[in-house]
């Protein structure tokens, strides 16, 4: 790889120069610049998984320590292993691992941060959006759009448990977070469950239309339409040698995606099929829904089954196996905000 920058030596006037800047709280930009401005992405996250078998049981042992109502949301967040502490899974991205048990609610709120589930486990619960409720039915990908109320409940017998991903690092690094409790601890429904689905997400759209932000004006993604479509996808091919069969989730009034920050992906890998080798700008956390299969990321092999999270980090390189039956691999990154900005790169790898 080429070197970008070379650091000059040090020397004595040199040392006792910088020193005096450092007291006026300046620094010579070319002991740094290296550092600053790379050749090619070097992000502070690392390749890394996180097994379903582990999370689970750790996270159902938090349903007897701590109430969703006093914790306001019971989640394990899945920390990057290069970036311990700071509640990110990657440099952009926050994700956890949500339970709610049977008979809780999470109270209603408010923040400047959009977040997505996407569900693991669920009979019956529901997440509140915006004055309607729906119903949270596993592989489902759900939004909530920035400054939305939004609450969860599970009036259901089993625990609910889903998988979320924010842009917190995104509105931090702004420095634009605004947060606020809902007057009360459950929004009010004004909506029957269905509304935003056929009002927006039924190939049509209400005659007189005028976007209220810049999210999706629906809000849940049903797994059973998306994994159908999928389906249909591979049977009239053809495959794409770097994703398999790979959809995008998208904004029905605009064709583009979810939400500014966040965009998810649904793709299909058929049994035997293996990934052409790939890189993109956009650390991505993926979530296998179906199947099992190993990923190599940057020449390091993780075997991943049903409701694993693992992380590709920007630029690095990878390539997924899919086992014996068919996986299907959900996934999200801020590729959104990437392209809006003019950042987003990908390429196809020679290996
Ligand atoms: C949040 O509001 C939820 O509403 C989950 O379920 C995770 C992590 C950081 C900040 C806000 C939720 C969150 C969060």
């Amino acid at each position: 790889m080429s070197t970008f920058y070379v650091k000059p030596g040090i020397s004595e006037k040199r040392k006792e120069y910088y020193g005096r800047l450092n007291k006026k709280n300046t620094a010579p930009l070319w002991e740094v610049l290296g550092k600053l401005v790379t050749p090619y992405p070097q992000p502070e996250c690392v390749p890394a998984l996180w097994k379903y078998s582990d999370v689970r049981p750790l996270l159902l042992e938090s349903g007897d320590l701590i109430t969703a109502q006093e914790a306001e949301r019971r989640v394990m967040v899945l920390e990057n292993p290069a970036m311990r502490g700071l509640s990110q899974i990657t440099h952009s991205l926050y994700s956890g691992v949500q339970l709610v048990q049977p008979g809780e609610i999470a109270p209603s709120h408010r923040h400047a941060a959009s977040a997505l589930r996407f569900v693991l486990e669920s009979s019956g619960a529901y997440t509140a959006v915006d004055g309607e409720r729906t119903t949270m039915e596993p592989g489902d990908f759900i939004l909530t759009p920035s400054w939305t109320f939004h609450d969860h409940g599970n009036p259901g017998d089993r625990p609910a448990i889903w998988l979320d991903g924010l842009d917190v690092p995104i509105v931090n690094m702004f420095g634009t977070s605004f947060a606020e409790h809902y007057p009360g601890e459950t929004q009010e429904v004004t909506k029957s469950e269905g509304d935003a689905e056929a009002r927006y997400g039924s190939n049509l759209l209400p005659v007189e239309y005028k976007p209220e932000r810049p999210s999706a004006p629906v809000f849940n993604y049903r797994y059973s339409k998306s994994r159908e479509a999928l389906e249909q996808v591979r049977k009239n091919g053809p495959i794409d040698p770097s994703h398999g069969f790979k959809l995008q989730y998208i904004n029905p009034a605009t064709g583009g995606p979810p939400m500014p920050t966040i965009g998810a992906f649904l793709q299909l890998l058929p049994s035997g099929f293996t990934t052409r080798a790939y890189r993109s700008t956009d650390s991505t956390v993926f979530c296998p829904t179906e199947g099992t299969g190993r990923s190599t990321i940057g020449g390091q092999v993780f075997e991943w089954g049903k409701h694993d999270v693992f992380v590709v980090p920007s630029w690095c390189t990878v390539s997924h196996s899919a086992d014996s039956a068919d996986v299907v691999l959900f996934s999200f990154s801020d590729r959104p905000g990437q392209k809006s900005l003019g950042l987003w790169r990908e390429e196809s790898v020679e290996e």
